[in-house]
């Protein structure tokens, strides 16, 4: 599934199907920010050669951020970071067995040389790895930085807004 009719720039996988309800927060924010992007579940243990192929292939597609979203022994983003060079952000899913403290261990303790950018676990990490990647993008995107900048002015301005929680 691609996100829009442009070239995909942002991947964004997922290790199972259940993880969508999740991910499903990060292609939100992309969606808004106008950033072409496509959506995979890629499994780095039912689909282990899948994730080998995804990873390698992504550059010359024109892929520049890949966003991992994956919960329990969370090895896809590790794994795909292991086969590009591209940057690769880590979204710990939350675990029904552990709550999401496996996912986030698994994918913040990568041993020196093999970086992957963590996110908090679920809903919010999954916003801020779009976030993140928009980031990464705006840098050579001046229309993308201004869809940032907008972002950001329009949440300051729904805090102001509405300064009584009661209302
Ligand atoms: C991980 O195992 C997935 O990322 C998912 O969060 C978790 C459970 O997968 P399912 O059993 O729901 O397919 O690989």
């Amino acid at each position: 599934m691609t996100g829009t009719a442009a070239a995909p720039k942002v991947g964004v996988v997922m290790g199972s199907r259940s993880d969508w309800e999740t991910m499903t927060h990060a292609v939100e924010v992309l969606t808004e920010l106008g950033v072409p992007h496509e959506v995979r579940v890629v499994s780095a243990h039912r689909t282990p050669d899948l994730l080998f192929r995804y990873a390698e292939e992504a550059p010359a597609r024109g892929i520049e951020v890949i966003i991992a979203g994956a919960g329990g022994a969370a090895h896809l983003p590790g794994m795909l970071a292991a086969k590009t060079r591209l940057p690769v952000f880590g979204v710990p899913v939350q675990s029904k067995a552990l709550n999401g403290m496996d996912s986030l261990l698994s994918i913040a303790q990568m041993p020196a040389g093999i970086p992957v950018g963590t996110l908090a676990i679920g809903r919010a990490g999954a916003v801020n790895a779009g976030l993140l990647a928009a980031a990464v993008l705006a840098l050579h995107d001046p229309q993308l930085a201004a869809a940032l900048d907008a972002f950001r002015a329009k949440q300051t301005q729904a805090v102001l807004d509405q300064p009584d929680p009661r209302a």
